[in-house]
């Protein structure tokens, strides 16, 4: 099949892929109705073409909290991702490492913090969720910080989880339970190489590390509902910063109210994130929430966005309603389940490639000049 776009791999993803792990990384919650608009809401904001502005240089790299990057894009944290692609953590990581982009490891995955790390040369970025367990939580923090990652990406978006009802048909979560006749054993020819071969379920690398019991995916949304802390407040910021002392950015930010409130609580970034339509159906898409929070913050923290980006004209978007960088998902996820490592950096070039096109026609130079002038009815504030 013919790739040209992180659309081809959707699809191309969805012929090989097991169906229910598909549908885990291609769904959301409720009605999918936020997912619908994470899409439509940001391809549907138009580019302000200009012309005739020699565009023979282009740059896309940025800089972010010191490191270099390609093109204003970090591979996003998503959850068993190694059910995607052999030791898929490292494949992903390996791809970001190559194209010269971050990658950010779940705290869900399945490789763990020292089994990915030790395989890049760049350092990678780690998310944290909040579990009841502070316990967990400090030593994930600890071993993150020995591995050497430089970025905490801090989860705030899911102290409960949102239902998912594709995951329940699917038997990714509910009553089919899919899943746990693979990891029992049962297996697909797709994960022949760790349960069929080596008889090996596929576990929560970093999570069973620490329980020292193998923690695995039967009941993913149960085990959420179990683990996760909805007294999740501002205070877990403080302790989580007596433990880390790099760069922290607070994932899940849609209200600019809240954005404000980490400037307060001394985040260096934030992610204007609905975790891709996957938590609370009926919030704003990302791309509707960014202008008034990049209005109350843009300059005070570094704003990442994700929630919606399916090329490189979608970064040029949300550089142009505010963000700094972006933060990649599915598209990458369809992309690995496709073609492993290989997938995800031809992935990455198209989004590059993309990209420039759109520089090059709405006459931005740099991502620094990527302003709301590139977008039609949208202006710079004075
Ligand atoms: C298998 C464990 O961010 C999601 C993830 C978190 C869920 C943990 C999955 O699905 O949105």
């Amino acid at each position: 099949m013919i790739i040209s776009s992180a659309n081809d791999y959707r699809k191309a993803a969805k012929r090989k892929v097991p169906p229910f792990m598909f549908h885990y990384a291609d769904g959301g919650s409720y009605n999918e109705l936020t997912l619908e608009k994470n899409v439509t809401d940001l391809s549907n904001i138009a580019l302000r073409q200009r012309v005739l502005k020699d565009m023979s240089e282009l740059d896309t790299e940025i800089e972010l909290f010191g490191e270099k990057l390609s093109l204003p894009a970090i591979l996003a944290p998503v959850g068993a991702l190694g059910m995607y692609a052999r030791r898929g953590e490292v494949q992903a990581a390996k791809a970001a490492d190559n194209k010269g982009i971050p990658f950010t490891l779940s705290t869900v995955s399945i490789c763990a913090i020292e089994e990915v790390a030790p395989q890049i040369n760049r350092p990678m970025w780690f998310q944290l969720y909040v579990l009841k367990d502070r316990g967990f939580m400090k030593n994930a923090l600890e071993r993150a910080k020995a591995a050497g990652c430089t970025t905490l990406v801090f989860t705030v978006d899911m102290p409960t989880p949102g239902a998912r009802y594709r995951d329940m048909h699917s038997g990714m979560s509910g009553p089919l339970k899919e899943i746990r006749r693979v990891i029992q054993g049962a297996t697909h020819p797709f994960w022949a190489w760790d349960v069929g071969i080596k008889g090996k379920p596929h576990t929560l690398g970093n999570v069973s590390h620490y329980m020292g019991k193998q923690v695995g995916l039967d009941d993913y949304i149960g085990w959420l509902g179990e683990n996760f802390d909805p007294s999740i407040s501002w205070k877990d910021l403080e302790w989580i910063r007596e433990f880390w002392d790099g760069p922290m950015v607070i994932k899940g930010i849609l209200d600019p109210e809240d954005a404000k409130d980490a400037v307060r609580f001394g985040a260096d970034g934030i992610v204007v994130s609905n975790h891709g339509g996957r938590q609370l159906d009926g919030v704003l898409s990302s791309a509707k929430a960014l202008p008034p929070i990049a209005d109350a913050v843009k300059g005070d923290i570094k704003i990442l966005a994700d929630s919606g980006v399916r090329n490189g004209l979608d970064i040029v978007r949300m550089i142009a309603l505010g963000a700094d960088a972006c933060m990649l998902g599915r598209s990458f996820v369809y992309a690995l389940g496709a073609n492993g490592q290989a997938g995800v950096e031809n992935m990455l070039d198209i989004f590059k490639k993309e990209m420039k096109v759109a520089m090059t026609l709405t006459s931005n130079k740099s991502v620094a000049d990527i302003t709301p002038e590139a977008l039609v009815g949208y202006t710079q504030k004075p």
